[in-house]
């Protein structure tokens, strides 16, 4: 990986390990400055003849491609399992996100509608077109390395946009797989130009470098709020865009009729799916104090009993956490809620056999009379951090306190409080869900969040309308010349 503060070098490799057992998986050779201009030139002439081929026809090849990655799903979730370390039914959901996102990019490929607008002038026709924008950059994070790329590559693509993709230095060869079967697409598709979608591997370095080139006019990262603070003030420096998904620090509540088996079981997925790792994962529970004590008696027996472990094993439901860091953050926020008097069960570290190179925790419920300081920030791990509340609103001012603003849950059947929660004053995140956990969202909808995830939407929805251009035209048919506004300039003659 690219040290900080130097350039790459020639010959440089990035090494891939696996976090089951801490075991190299291969290497990738790193993008050098040289490597990266020369992707980026084959990007900017890309997208000169990319933009255009008919979208239909450019929604052709993203089926083609979908096709691909259906052939491939099991090998390719075998990947991530290896790569990330999820448990065989996630990383299979992943890869199966990227085919719907395929699927939906051929049906917009047919649906990027402009608008006609009434024209205050007479014989005067106002319409709003929307165009290719140019290259796109994409960074993504380790926790989900095929399918957050697909949502912008596959949207980018279609919409008429060339694509250059810095995945996580923890992912390499799952991005390399993923974009080599594209690659394979377009190289058999007569009309996609070389260089449609490149892939820069390395460190910080290909991203601070994508974020500060004023040839890619929108820059789409996702990852820490700390990394897109950077990426964004870089690329609005230069007025390019930035589309961003950063940190989450998702809430549920539980009110009075929730069905317990339903929230139960939505907290555990949401708490514990991906080992804690998704940015939708659940990390603060808001408990009504009339069902706090059997619903928290009820997670603990479920969460004693949870097998984790190696994440190829059929019945295991927690992987591995990424790396020796990620174990190390958690349990500096354990130490700190500790400290802050939370009640903690779980958390500590387990011994999987065989795999003694691998970090895996048992993930951990916290108990707080009051929200603290470490459960206003996002630790990327297993920790749900659970809060007890009398009044509803007290507990949709807990729900929307914290900086993040990606994804929320009730679980009610009052409809009352639902539509309250789904209201202006309810809550303020990107996402909010009723009786559905916080996590795991279809790619039909727009994702992203507000605040501090950073405002940006992605996948469904017309998210499409980032990677595209918008312009408003005017024509006058008529034999004169008439201002808008009823302005009068006489020039005579
Ligand atoms: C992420 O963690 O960056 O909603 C994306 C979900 C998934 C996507 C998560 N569909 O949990």
């Amino acid at each position: 990986m690219g040290r900080p503060g130097s350039s790459a070098v020639a010959g440089e490799r990035l090494t891939s390990r696996s976090p089951i057992d801490g075991y190299s998986l291969g290497e990738v050779p790193v993008a050098t400055r040289a490597d990266y201009d020369r992707s980026v030139d084959r990007a900017v002439q890309a997208f000169a003849a990319w933009r255009t081929v008919p979208a239909p026809r450019r929604g052709e090849l993203l089926r083609r491609f979908g096709m691909a990655v259906r052939r491939d799903k099991a090998r390719l979730a075998e990947l991530i399992t290896l790569e990330v370390g999820k448990i065989r039914a996630e990383a299979e959901g992943e890869v199966q996100e990227v085919i719907d996102v395929c699927d939906f990019a051929v049906g917009l490929s047919r649906q990027l509608h402009g608008l006609t607008i009434a024209s205050e002038r007479p014989q005067h026709h106002m319409l709003e077109r929307w165009h290719p924008l140019g290259p796109v950059g994409v960074i993504t994070a380790f926790n989900f390395p095929m399918a957050v790329w697909a949502w912008n590559a596959a949207l980018a693509l279609v919409c008429g946009d060339s694509v250059i993709w810095k995945p996580s230095e923890k992912t390499p060869l799952t991005a390399a797989a993923l974009a080599g079967l594209l690659e394979a697409e377009v190289a058999n598709f007569p009309e996609a130009p070389a260089g449609l979608a490149t892939v820069l591997q390395g460190g910080r370095e290909p991203g601070q470098w994508l974020a500060a080139d004023p040839r890619l006019p929108l820059i789409s990262a996702t990852g820490s709020t700390r990394m897109g603070r950077e990426v964004a003030t870089t690329v609005a420096a230069r007025f390019g865009r930035s589309l961003l998904e950063l940190g989450g620090n998702n809430a549920m509540i539980v009110a009075p009729s929730a069905s317990e088996d339903l929230a139960v079981r939505a907290i555990v997925f949401a708490a514990v799916g991906t080992a804690g790792q998704r940015c939708t994962t659940l990390r603060r529970l808001y408990v009504h104090e009339s069902r706090r004590a059997a619903l928290l008696q009820r997670l603990s027996g479920i969460y004693a009993g949870l097998r984790i472990g190696d994440p190829r094993e059929a019945d295991v439901l927690v992987g591995p956490l990424i790396n020796a860091a990620a174990f190390e953050a958690m349990q500096a926020a354990l130490a700190a809620a500790r400290a802050a008097g939370g009640r903690i069960s779980g958390g500590e570290r387990v011994e999987v056999p065989g795999a003694s190179g691998g970090w895996y925790a048992r993930p951990a419920i916290v108990e707080l009379d009051a929200p603290i300081e470490v459960s206003r920030q996002e630790t990327f791990a297993p920790i749900l951090y659970v809060l007890g509340y009398r009044e509803f609103a007290e507990a949709v001012r807990g729900n929307n306190e914290v900086s993040q603003g990606l994804s929320s849950s009730l679980f009610t059947r009052d409809l009352a409080e639902a539509e309250h929660f789904l209201s202006v004053e309810g809550s303020d995140c990107g996402i909010a869900n009723v009786n559905i956990g916080t996590s795991g969202a279809e790619i039909g909808g727009a994702f992203g969040g507000e605040k501090e995830t950073g405002g940006g939407r992605e996948s469904g929805s017309d998210a499409w309308r980032a990677y595209m251009r918008r312009q408003t035209q005017t024509i006058n048919y008529s034999s004169a010349l008439p201002l808008a506004q009823g302005v009068s300039f006489d020039i005579g003659g």
